[in-house]
């Protein structure tokens, strides 16, 4: 089967990276308008990249959970063709071993030049005042893609998602758009895999709730039986 998995930030709750509309979310101690749209960074750029540093160390110390390591051996087990849609900046699927992952709200992990568009390994920390390696103006940001910007590889992702047999949501809230609105182009079967019933629930043919390190890999086991 042809299976898009979406995940959110619930998936990577477990290892320690905060999500954002829980309890004690990212955006119940910043406001997102301040730290996650280009109209933030260009008031306060050293407060948005004290934001993204703050998350890059948060991510570097912590690691791949079990959730992670069930969908890179669902993707390893070529029982079936697996395709990663995240909406996390994270690097966690990478590192737990999944190969066909599309990052599409950017990631932590690089940088761009918001003067010249190019793209490198982002630094552990960074500056307001740091330059372009290829340009040289000082106009470098985190690349993920903020409120009021358009998500990368939407052509590709609806193309998948509408010629998938089974498309299934992993620790995402629903409030996201169009991650969000993923769901309606899934021609094949649906399945939501979250903590709780997320805003769009009903529109999944199947829902399984629970910790994503305990309903993931259980899902994995039965599609490798
Ligand atoms: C777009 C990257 C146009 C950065 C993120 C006015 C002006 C402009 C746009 C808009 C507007 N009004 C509305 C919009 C659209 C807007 C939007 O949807 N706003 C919302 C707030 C209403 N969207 C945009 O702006 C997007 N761009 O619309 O461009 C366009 C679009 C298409 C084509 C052409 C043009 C861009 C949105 C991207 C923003 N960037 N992140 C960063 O990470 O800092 S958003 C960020 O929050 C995430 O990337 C993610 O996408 C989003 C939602 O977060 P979730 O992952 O769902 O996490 P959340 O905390 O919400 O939920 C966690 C879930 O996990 C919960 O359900 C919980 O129960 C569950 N959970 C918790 N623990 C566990 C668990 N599950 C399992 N196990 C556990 N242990």
């Amino acid at each position: 089967m042809k299976i898009v998995v979406l995940t959110g930030a619930g998936i990577s709750a477990e290892s320690g990276l905060g999500t954002f509309r829980d309890v004690d979310g990212l955006w119940t101690k910043y406001d997102l308008n301040d730290v996650a749209t280009p109209e933030g960074f260009a008031r306060d750029p050293a407060l948005v990249h004290d934001f993204y540093n703050a998350r890059r160390r948060n991510c570097q110390e912590s690691g791949p959970n079990a959730a992670h390591h069930a969908l890179a051996r669902l993707e390893k087990s070529k029982a079936h063709v697996l395709t990663i849609v995240t909406q996390n900046v994270d690097d966690l699927h990478e590192r737990a071993g999944s190969q066909a992952v599309i990052h599409m709200h950017g990631q932590l992990m690089r940088a761009l030049c918001a003067a010249c568009g190019a793209r490198w390994d982002a630094p552990a920390v960074m500056h307001p005042a740091d330059p372009c390696p290829t340009c040289a103006v000082p106009a470098t940001r985190p690349d993920v893609v903020w409120f009021g910007e358009i998500p990368y590889a939407m052509d590709e992702i609806s193309a998948l998602v509408a010629a998938s047999d089974l498309f299934v949501a992993i620790g995402t809230s629903a409030e996201v758009y169009p991650a969000a609105g993923l769901v309606e182009m899934a021609q094949g079967e649906t399945l939501e895999l979250n903590l709780k019933p997320s805003a769009r629930a009903n529109s999944f043919g199947a829902r399984r709730f629970g910790p994503a390190t305990e309903v993931v890999p259980e899902w994995v086991g039965e599609m490798l039986n």
